[in-house]
C-alpha cells in the first residue's frame, strides 16, 4: 500500500498556441518547477493536424472538435513531460478549470485566461493518459531520465 501512494507518475503538459503567443512560456514553466516537480521532456513543435486528431480523438463527436484541431495546430506549442509522485492530480489543480472563467484565482488558467477555446495549457487527466500521452508526442531519445543532485527527493 505505502508503495503505491508513493508511485511516480508522468504526465504531459503542453502549453497551446496561445500560451506561445502571448509569452507566457516562462511563467508557465516556473509554476511546475517552483512546485517541486521534475522536468524530463522539452521542445518547442508545430504539430501537424494528424497529431492533435489522435490526441483529441475522444472529443471527435464534439461541435467543438474542428476549432480545437485548428487552434492546436495554429502555432507552436511547448510539449513537456513532468515527473512526480501525484503529479498528474497535482497538475491538474495548478491548472485549474477547463473554462477560465471558472478557474480559481491562483491556477494557471484562473490568472492568465479568459476563454474556454483560448486556455492556455493541456494537462493530462489519469496517469495512464499521462503515458499515452507523453509516448504520442515525443519520440525515443527525447526525453532525459536524470536525478536533481541538489534535490534528491524531487525523483
Ligand atoms: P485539456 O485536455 O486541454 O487539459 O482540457 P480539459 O481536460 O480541461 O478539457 P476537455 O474537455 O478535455 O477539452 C479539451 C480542450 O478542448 C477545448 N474545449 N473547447 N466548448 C468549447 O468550445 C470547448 N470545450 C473544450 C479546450 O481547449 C479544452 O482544454
Amino acid at each position: 500500500l505505502v508503495a503505491s501512494l508513493e508511485q511516480v507518475d508522468q504526465t504531459y503538459i503542453m502549453i497551446k498556441p496561445d500560451g506561445v503567443q502571448r509569452g507566457l512560456v516562462g511563467e508557465i514553466i516556473s509554476r511546475f518547477e517552483r512546485k517541486g516537480f521534475k522536468l524530463t521532456g522539452l521542445k518547442m513543435f508545430q504539430c501537424p493536424a494528424e497529431l492533435a486528431e489522435e490526441h483529441y480523438k475522444d472529443l471527435s463527436a464534439k461541435p467543438f472538435y474542428p476549432k480545437l484541431i485548428d487552434y492546436i495546430t495554429s502555432g507552436p506549442v511547448v510539449c513537456m513531460a513532468w515527473e512526480g509522485v501525484g503529479v498528474v492530480a497535482s497538475a491538474r489543480k495548478l491548472i485549474g478549470s477547463t473554462d477560465p472563467l471558472q478557474a480559481e484565482p491562483g491556477t494557471i488558467r484562473g490568472d492568465l485566461a479568459v476563454q474556454t477555446g483560448r486556455n492556455v495549457i493541456h494537462g493530462s487527466d489519469s496517469p495512464e493518459n499521462g503515458k499515452r500521452e507523453i509516448a504520442l508526442w515525443f519520440k525515443e531519445g527525447e526525453l532525459c531520465e536524470w536525478t536533481p543532485a541538489q534535490a534528491p527527493w524531487l525523483r
